[in-house]
């Protein structure tokens, strides 16, 4: 195994980020992030790369949080910069230009959880299981739990969860919201890269606009967010994709896209 902590795996149209200290159930330290951080920032200017996708190694945990042995010794100026930057991070993930899919292959717990929320959506395997335990050990979640979660699955079952800070199994976290579908753990790739290879068909530009619609338009009011839609939209009338899109299925054939 690679001592890199965060491995990239790149097959064209796609690529596999994997967070990578199994020993330590994925947990995410200054120096996770600080890689994940640069693998994010390399993707997002790959032509080659359509849609990302963002996993754990091993077959026990996704991410089990935020490395609690470093956050134990942080001064609060310490602290502070740990959570600005950690925000930051995950901020890069939900305004990356491709789509980002969580593949959530165990414990997603804390930052780990939070990590799969800044992903655009989540596929479970059937043996995960996710939680904000954040409140058990005297903090709050700090890497944008407490808004992207009360924006996914509502407020009143987000305080539950927070809370609460209790577990719960992938089955309910599908009920939730939270994930979209679950499967068996050994199927779990396998279903991530269909649905991914599904949208890396379609326009790149089209996929950008749309992510970041759904996430702008979200927290503006509905005549704004139409708006900025049409406007978009008329953007969008000027890319070659959108030519090449329309005239591919006048002439009855595959498009083939290209970003521009
Ligand atoms: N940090 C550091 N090490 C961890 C870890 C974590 N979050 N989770 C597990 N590990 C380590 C364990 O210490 C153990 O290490 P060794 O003892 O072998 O050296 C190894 O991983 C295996 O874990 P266990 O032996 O505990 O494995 P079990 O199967 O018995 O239990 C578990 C699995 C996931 C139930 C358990 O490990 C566990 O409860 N882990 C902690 C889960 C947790 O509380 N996660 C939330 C962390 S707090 C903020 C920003 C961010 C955050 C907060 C504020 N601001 C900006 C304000 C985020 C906070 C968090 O994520």
């Amino acid at each position: 195994m690679s001592d890199e902590l965060v491995l990239l795996e790149k097959t064209p149209p796609l690529a596999v980020i994997t967070i990578n200290r199994p020993k330590a159930l994925n947990a995410l330290n200054s120096s996770v992030l600080s890689q994940l951080e640069q693998t994010l920032d390399q993707i997002n200017e790959d032509e080659e790369v359509r849609v990302v996708i963002i996993t754990g190694a091993g077959e026990k945990a996704f991410v089990a949080g935020a490395d609690i042995a470093e956050m134990s010794k942080m001064s609060p100026l310490e602290g502070t910069n740990f959570s600005r930057y950690g925000q930051l991070v995950f901020k890069k993930i939900q305004e990356l230009k491709k789509p980002v899919i969580a593949a959530v292959n165990g414990y997603a717990l804390g930052g780990g959880s939070e990590l799969a929320l800044s992903c655009d959506f989540a596929y479970a395997s059937e043996n995960a299981k996710f939680g904000l335990p954040e409140v058990t050990l005297g903090i709050f979640p700090g890497f944008g739990g407490t808004q992207r979660l009360p924006r996914l699955i509502g407020k009143g079952r987000a305080k539950e969860l927070i809370l609460t800070g209790k577990m719960i199994s992938a089955q309910e976290a599908y009920e939730m919201g939270i994930v979209n579908k679950v499967v068996p753990l050994d199927k779990l790739m396998e279903a991530v890269k269909e649905v991914a290879m599904q949208i890396a068909k379609n326009g790149p530009i089209a996929l950008a606009v749309a992510k970041d619609l759904v996430d702008v338009g979200y927290d503006i009011p509905l005549d704004d967010g139409c708006i900025l839609e049409s406007r978009s939209f008329g953007m969008c009338c000027s890319t070659e994709d959108k030519k090449e899109g329309m005239q591919a299925f006048l002439e009855k054939r595959k498009p083939v896209f290209t970003g521009r």
